[in-house]
């Protein structure tokens, strides 16, 4: 079953439209464009679930969610540690940052069967699990669902499970 944080926090009704911001992203292994296009494919698995809309800005002032590429310690209290172990974390709402250990093997769509042996990660399959949290989603205890606290190095999870949809649409 899936589970919120505690207190349960959400965006709020009036908030529907979220926007976001691709910030830093010199520390990455995949150029710009791609990235562009990996967020915006884990968005829109959200997207498709609820009433949330998200679009990308190139502006982090007018951004809802920041997303940025972080090596060891960055300011927030929770450094990253390195190749694997954490790989990435986010805030519950209305926070809306989002860190990639800049340190992990990352790559996009189906390298990741290629590379399974070096311990490469997939983004875009990290990334809709972080967007749950961003959104307000805690663990699930299903084990296919998208919020299920472990994935497996090498391997690509981006298609939300009956489990993940129930919890959106609960909160949204
Ligand atoms: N990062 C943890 C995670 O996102 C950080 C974390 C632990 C966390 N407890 C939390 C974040 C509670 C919010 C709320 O779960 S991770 C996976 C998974 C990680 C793990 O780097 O370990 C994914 C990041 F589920 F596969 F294990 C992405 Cl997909
Ligand atoms: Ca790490
Ligand atoms: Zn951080
Ligand atoms: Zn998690």
């Amino acid at each position: 079953l899936y589970a919120y944080f505690p207190g349960g926090p959400t965006w709020p009704p009036f908030r529907r439209d979220l926007k976001y911001a691709i910030t830093a992203t010199s520390a990455a292994s995949i150029d710009r464009s791609t990235l562009s296009d990996v967020f915006a494919r884990a968005f829109s698995r959200w997207a498709a679930a609820t009433n949330l809309r998200f679009a990308e800005t190139a502006s982090e002032s007018d951004a809802d969610i920041t997303i940025g590429f972080y090596s060891g310690s960055h300011g927030d209290g929770e450094p990253f540690d390195g190749p694997l172990g954490t790989l990435a974390h986010a805030f519950s709402p209305t926070d809306g940052r989002f860190h990639l250990d800049a340190a992990e093997a990352w790559v996009a769509g189906s390298d990741v069967s290629r590379s399974s042996a070096t311990g490469a990660v997939d983004l875009e399959s990290v990334a809709v699990h972080e967007i749950g949290h961003l959104l307000g989603l805690g663990h699930s205890s299903v084990p296919d669902a998208i919020m299920y606290p472990t994935i497996r190095t090498g391997t690509r999870k981006v298609e939300l499970e009956a489990d993940d949809v129930q919890g959106i649409q609960s909160l949204y």
